[in-house]
């Protein structure tokens, strides 16, 4: 006997790879655990046709011979095994794209990429198979989520290309936005309505996080989907979800962040959970909830020294002109500089910005004898070396600027321009 297993709460990356894997190994029985995630649900129930899934019940380990674990790479994430192993000793193959875990497999496919489906489609299209629409759309499907449609930093170009292969054997857009329809019903509403009602906001380095305690009854899927909406509509930087159920003493924990400064996965990572630097979640056994905030907040308060601050990007020494320095100088300077802007100093103390925008205003030949306090902006927005990239960034879109001062305790170090920072999102930092 051949079986192929998935991970618990089976969402649709790990429902395709297991359809996948029927046909890279015909011979093999696809089983599916009893928690499925809503979605994952629906949708078999409209395709009982066309997929059909066993479960656990069927593992037997006297005639197990090989097992195909896909989406997992942990033990603890596999519904059902029980002493199977240690009957059994099957031989075990990997497919999957998470960190390396307990499961030692005989033969493993595994890559940090987008979705583990890639991995299998990837040797299906190597085999030179050909899939239905139904089978390309569900896979498609598996990628999309997995990758939040493309966008996810763990997108790769596999999954792309993966995805292209599936659209030329009729994956349906259409169909896939349908299937990766959030589910919002009664509960998860009344859940949104009370996180909106009972929210505490906290700043926090110039940044809003909000946190949401909820006493939840019994088993309650969707939690994260109702994070999502929360975050979507109150915009806030980041939010954590406490949702605690009273009588078992656990509390799931759920955070999404905007912000890349704000990493919750690593956040979660500490409080036995795990995530990415937008999205994170914990299981937390017998805190109480105040405790889970208050731990959450210090987490974020600790000094993050693997995070890149503006002392990385900025420039210095910085070229600067003083109050009384001639337009007409300052104009030679911009041009043997090749700059745009000169921050104006008086002795020690940053007065002003003169740039290449208020020289139109001089630009008339008498005025050009007139000195740069004269033309200068006197009100400048600045920043602190330890500030974020983000935070620098929403400045200059704030205030329709090119350029941030960078002032350590009132003194000049350093200017951050617009080209510094889009560098850093584009990944062009030299090492
Ligand atoms: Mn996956």
């Amino acid at each position: 006997m051949e079986a192929i297993l998935t991970h618990k709460n089976t969402d649709f990356d790990a429902l395709a790879s297991v359809f996948a894997a029927t046909l890279i190994y015909p011979s093999a029985i696809p089983i599916l655990p009893k928690a499925l995630n809503i979605n994952v649900k629906r949708f078999l129930s409209i395709h009982k046709d066309h997929f059909s899934f066993q479960n656990t019940d069927i593992l037997d380990p006297d005639k197990l011979t090989r097992l195909i674990v896909v989406d997992a790479s942990n033990w603890d994430r596999i519904e059902g095994l029980g002493d199977l192993m240690e009957k059994s000793h099957p031989d075990i193959h990997l497919w999957d794209h998470h960190k390396p875990g307990d499961i030692r497999a005989t033969w493993s496919c595994q890559s940090p990429i987008g979705a583990a489906v890639t991995l299998l489609v990837t040797e299906i299209q190597k085999q030179r198979k050909r899939l239905s629409p139904i089978e390309a759309t569900l896979f498609a499907a598996g990628i999309y989520e997995d990758t939040g449609n493309m966008t996810f930093p763990s997108t790769t170009a596999e999954d792309a290309k993966a995805t292209a292969f599936l659209l030329e054997q009729g994956a349906d857009l259409n169909l896939i936005k349908g299937i990766l329809r959030p589910v919002y019903g009664p509960r998860q509403k009344d859940i949104l309505s009370e996180m909106l009602r009972n929210e505490r906001r906290v700043k926090l380095n110039g940044y809003v996080v909000t946190f949401n305690r909820v006493a939840i009854k019994g088993h309650t899927p969707g939690l994260s989907l109702v994070v999502d909406m929360y975050q979507e509509i109150t915009n806030g930087d980041a939010s954590f979800g406490i949702f605690t159920e009273p009588r078992k003493k656990h509390t799931i924990l759920i955070a999404r962040s905007s912000e890349e400064s704000l990493d919750v996965g690593a956040i979660m990572r500490q409080m036995g959970g795990g995530g990415h630097p937008s999205a994170g979640s914990a299981l937390i056994k017998s805190i109480p909830p105040e405790a889970i905030e208050k731990r959450c907040l210090d987490l974020m308060t600790a000094p993050n020294r693997t995070a890149i601050t503006i002392t990385d990007l900025m420039s210095y020494p910085v070229l600067t002109v003083s109050p009384q320095t001639a337009m007409w100088e300052a104009a030679l300077l911009f041009r043997e500089n090749g700059c745009t802007g000169f921050p104006v100093l008086e002795g020690e103390n940053l007065v002003g910005m003169i740039t290449r925008r208020d020289f139109r205003k001089g630009k008339r030949p008498s005025r050009m004898d007139s000195p740069v306090k004269a033309f200068m902006n006197s009100k400048v927005v600045r920043i602190t070396p330890e500030s974020s990239v983000d935070q620098a960034a929403r400045l200059l879109v704030k205030h329709d600027i090119g350029r941030l001062p960078v002032l350590d305790e009132g003194k000049l170090i350093g200017i951050v321009t617009r080209s510094d920072i889009m560098r850093y999102y584009y990944d062009l930092l030299p090492d």
